[in-house]
């Protein structure tokens, strides 16, 4: 069911864990078409809506974070932590949230990530589609986190749920993991189809070249091979952590609010929908439906000593907050988001070692993370146009949604950081509460289902009878105005005609564009056809006919793998559809418990938008972009609701493949990135030497750089490693520490964060030193940069910039550069390079 029949913070909070009703068995098959409302989600939007949300933040954090953390964490907050606060030990709140027994079920459980980031320079970025946003570093590496659930008494009853930093899943890579798992051998033998998801964090600052399809590829000048493998290796060593970590364990499951971290970026299209289905979710002006709020947690306690593995949250908000003109990878907010979790765990006695914080992307579509709306940059001073986002000149192109800190011009960084923290922060409010009252998930069972369908011509009927259609795939002329978070998704202006600046791939291809049918063009409806990519089939596809079908259940948790961006109101009648065909067909072995239905994507494939009927026909972006014409997510419901019954306790059958497997394009497909060439120092100097140095001193506050002599990062992707690392003179009984435990391939920064804590005033007993890294390039504020100096000579330059933040602790540091030179014979040699020392003092404020 939709979020009011969850449990939520502020519930847990005032009557502890619900125990629940069971819900009236339903009659008849329930529409889920908005016409129709239950008076139990009346009741409870009722009773939701005069529960105030209050940010207040944990104290927790400040009493147990590292050394060096605390100070950002209360920073960040303010006055909202008081002083008392500090004084409350861990040790009684860990008590009592040890000896809070956990009801509910044992399953198995593991999490695992790992570092997918892919060629961070020369690579053209996934997301805006624009061919000019080339890689230039790093602020962010990637990840692949993931979360296994299996039942203990059928093991092979299990499902792996992977979120990845990248714009969406895709079939290449799906079909990548899913050979590397047969390659594993017998112990990987109950992964498959049916229970692997694949879902992307909707980031678009990662780099691209990794698609299946055409249409993307076109952008990035084709397929590249190393961007491809990074992903598919990350995410196998992700799921092989999570694989070797299983163990006996219990599920927790909750709902907070999340406020400012999301607005309806096309509320025009919304307000199509009809009223009384809006009202319904009209809660208040803060939560006024337009968009959802609610982030949903599921936590993994494991039962051997109580301890959390993990997290998985799902709460919708575009990856778009780092904007189209940055040119370095980061995993946007949702990146910010899971590297704060973990961060704020490290050394509390919540939390396993190798926690794993998974933020995945849920009813994205209409959403923005550029929450003060949407401006053109004409000098007008106006807002875009309401109903179609244009400015004075009648266009969109100078039409850009503004973060919270947009006033900082830094590419949307500053914001990308905050919305990332607004969405960190209740989710850590409501692991502790969960902590303290946990509401278990129950329900011995671990099901799922996985099927491809073809969308290109569905049949099939409408929930009032009427029949309806799909067709081939085509994408509308919204599509090319793009949205307020990036005009010109896909640069027509780039394909003019003036071949000089054309993609080579266009070249390629634009000849093989096909003018719609007459039966296509009716089809879609509303939508005048700008690209009749379902129909055209050379090359090779340009877009997904074949479409994933999948959900996963386990206890009164369901849920639905979107391979495409479901708008707010389509991805409500969704999970409301599924929900309610759970209620129905699952009465009687899910007892009391209503069902929680969430929605993760895109993922799988990346099938662009699903919108509801009226939102498709006005036709905005998202409208434009929903591929398969007006039935698209009626169809989509109407496939999801004929699997469920394969979620059943006792159904021990699969369904049968319903359309043609897609095509893996990945060994096929056009590439015009060029190679490598090689490298080399200009004369007289060698690789690694400082061409600008640091300085003596600097305040807190400051960015500190240095630049050095470099080579393509290329060359190597440093995968578990680091381009740029911040390293500290400490003592040497700190440094010993740390080396014991850097055993378990997780990352440098974290353990060394974890082991400076406390460790900060042992230097007494032996005073020797010594060098220690305490940030690498997987830290938000370490920034690595290269450039190619010069083509014809080879030579280049990498630049470190350390922001040092808030709650950098005052000592001496350097920067240093870790990197891979190629020859002309093709050798690769590792390189390095180390700044001059420097002191960090006190902010200039004191
Ligand atoms: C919410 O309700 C208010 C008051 O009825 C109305 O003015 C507003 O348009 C509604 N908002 C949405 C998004 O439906
Ligand atoms: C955008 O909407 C305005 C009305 O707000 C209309 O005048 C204009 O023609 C529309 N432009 C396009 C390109 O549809
Ligand atoms: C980046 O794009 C934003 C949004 O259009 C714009 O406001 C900003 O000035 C641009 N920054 C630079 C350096 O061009
Ligand atoms: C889906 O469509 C099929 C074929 O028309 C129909 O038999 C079935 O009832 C529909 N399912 C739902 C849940 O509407
Ligand atoms: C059934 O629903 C569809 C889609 O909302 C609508 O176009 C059609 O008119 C409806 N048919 C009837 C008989 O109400
Ligand atoms: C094509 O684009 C290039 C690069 O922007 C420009 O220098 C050139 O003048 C253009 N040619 C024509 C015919 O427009
Ligand atoms: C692609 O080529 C690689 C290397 O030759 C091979 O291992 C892989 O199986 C191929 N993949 C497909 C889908 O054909
Ligand atoms: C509650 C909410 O997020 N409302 C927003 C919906 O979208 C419009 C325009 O995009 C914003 O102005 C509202 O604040």
């Amino acid at each position: 069911m939709g979020m009011p029949d969850m449990v939520t913070a502020e519930d847990i909070e005032k009557v502890g864990p619900l125990t629940r009703q069971q819900p009236r068995p339903h009659k008849s098959r329930p529409s889920y078409d908005g016409s129709r409302n239950s008076n139990r989600t009346i009741l409870t939007t009722l009773l939701m809506s005069t529960i105030l949300f209050i940010p207040v933040f944990l104290f927790l954090i400040t009493t147990v974070a590292p050394e060096s953390w605390k100070g950002n964490i209360s920073a960040w907050l303010g006055s909202e932590i008081g002083e008392d606060n500090g004084g409350k030990g861990f040790e009684s709140e860990s008590e009592s949230w040890r000896a809070s027994s956990v009801q509910g079920d044992e399953y198995l459980i593991g999490v695992g990530k790992a570092d997918i980031t892919g060629p961070c320079v020369e690579i053209n970025m996934m997301g805006y589609a624009d061919p000019k946003q080339i890689g230039t570093g790093l602020r962010q590496r990637l990840y692949s986190r993931a979360f296994i659930v299996a039942d203990p008494a059928h093991p092979a009853d299990r499902f792996v749920y992977l979120v990845l930093d990248t714009q969406s899943g895709d079939t290449a890579i799906r079909y990548g993991i899913l050979s590397g798992l047969q390659e594993l051998g017998a112990d990987y033998a109950d992964y498959g189809h049916h229970n692997l998801a694949v879902t992307g964090t909707h980031s678009h600052s990662g780099p691209g070249a990794w698609l299946n399809y055409l249409l993307p590829q076109i952008t990035s000048k084709g397929f590249d091979q190393q961007s491809y493998r990074a992903i598919v290796d990350g995410a196998l060593l992700s799921i092989r952590r999570a694989h070797e970590s299983l163990g006996p364990g219990r599920l927790s499951l909750g709902s907070t609010k999340v406020y400012g971290a999301n607005i309806n970026r096309s509320l025009f299209a919304y307000l199509a929908n009809p009223e009384e289905e809006r009202a319904r979710y009209n809660l208040s002006t803060e939560d006024d439906g337009s968009v959802e709020k609610d982030l949903t947690l599921l936590k993994f306690q494991r039962a051997s000593d109580g301890k959390n593995i993990g997290v998985l949250t799902w709460f919708p908000t575009h990856g778009t907050s780092v904007l189209g003109n940055n040119t370095l990878i980061s995993g946007d907010n949702k990146g910010v988001a899971a590297y704060l979790f973990e961060k704020s765990v490290l050394g509390d006695e919540t939390a396993a070692e190798g926690f794993v914080a998974g933020f995945s992307q849920a009813s994205v579509g209409d959403t923005s993370p550029n929450v003060l709306g949407a401006w053109c940059e004409d000098g007008s001073g106006q807002m875009c146009s309401f109903e179609n986002s244009t400015c004075s000149d009648g266009k969109s192109q100078q039409c850009h949604a503004r973060g919270p800190l947009f006033r900082a011009n830094d590419e949307g960084t500053s914001s990308c950081f905050e919305v990332g923290k607004r969405q960190f922060e209740p989710a850590r409010k409501l692991y502790d509460l969960l902590n303290r009252k946990p509401n278990p998930v129950r329900g011995r069972w671990v099901k799922s289902f996985h099927a491809f369908h073809d969308m290109s011509n569905y049949k099939f009927q409408l929930p009032n009878g009427t029949e309806a259609v799909t067709c081939p795939a085509a994408l509308g002329y919204s599509f090319a105005a793009g949205t307020t978070d990036g005009p010109g998704a896909f640069d027509f202006t780039q394909h003019d005609g003036n071949t000089s600046t054309t993609s080579p791939v266009w070249r390629v291809v634009s000849g093989m564009l096909k003018r719609p049918s007459e039966e296509q063009i009716a089809c879609h409806g509303r939508k005048p056809i700008l690209l009749d990519v379902g129909e055209m089939h050379s090359p090779y596809q340009w877009t997904p006919n074949v479409v994933d079908v999948q959900v996963f259940r386990v206890g009164q948790l369901a849920i639905i793998v979107s391979p495409g961006e479901a708008t707010t109101m389509a991805g409500r009648r969704w999970k409301n559809a599924v929900g309610s065909e759970i209620s129905m067909l699952f009465a009687e072995e899910s007892g009391s418990v209503t069902p929680t239905v969430v929605l993760g994507g895109p993922a799988n494939s990346y099938t662009h938008y699903i919108t509801t009927e009226d939102e498709y026909n006005i036709q905005r972006y998202e409208g434009a972009s929903t591929l398969y014409g007006p039935h698209t997510l009626a169809a989509y419901i109407n496939v999801t609701l004929s699997l469920i019954p394969y979620l059943s306790s006792t159904a021990s059958t699969r369904p049968p493949n319903g359309g043609p497997e897609p095509p893996d394009n990945s060994n096929r497909s056009l590439s015009f990135i060029p190679a490598v060439v090689h490298d080399a120092p200009p004369l007289f100097r060698g690789f690694g030497d400082v061409v600008q140095d640091v300085e003596k001193m600097y305040h807190r506050g400051e960015a500190i750089t240095a630049k050095f002599i470099g080579a393509n990062p290329r060359n190597h992707l440093r995968l578990e490693q680091s381009y740029a690392v911040v390293e500290k003179l400490v003592s040497t009984a700190a440094a010993t520490s740390v080396a014991s435990q850097n055993t378990d391939g997780l990352r440098g920064s974290e353990l060394l964060v974890k082991a400076l804590r406390g460790k900060q005033d042992t230097s007494g007993a032996n005073d020797q030193k010594q060098w220690q890294t305490v940030r690498d390039d997987g830290d938000w504020h370490l920034i690595f940069r290269w450039r190619r100096v010069n083509e014809l000579l080879a030579t280049s330059e990498v630049e470190i910039t350390w922001e040092t933040e808030s709650w950098a602790t005052p000592g001496r540091y350097r920067l240093r550069y870790f990197g891979d030179a190629k020859s002309l014979t093709g050798a690769i040699t590792p390189i390095e390079g180390i700044s001059s020392e420097f002191e960090l003092i006190e902010d200039r404020s004191g």
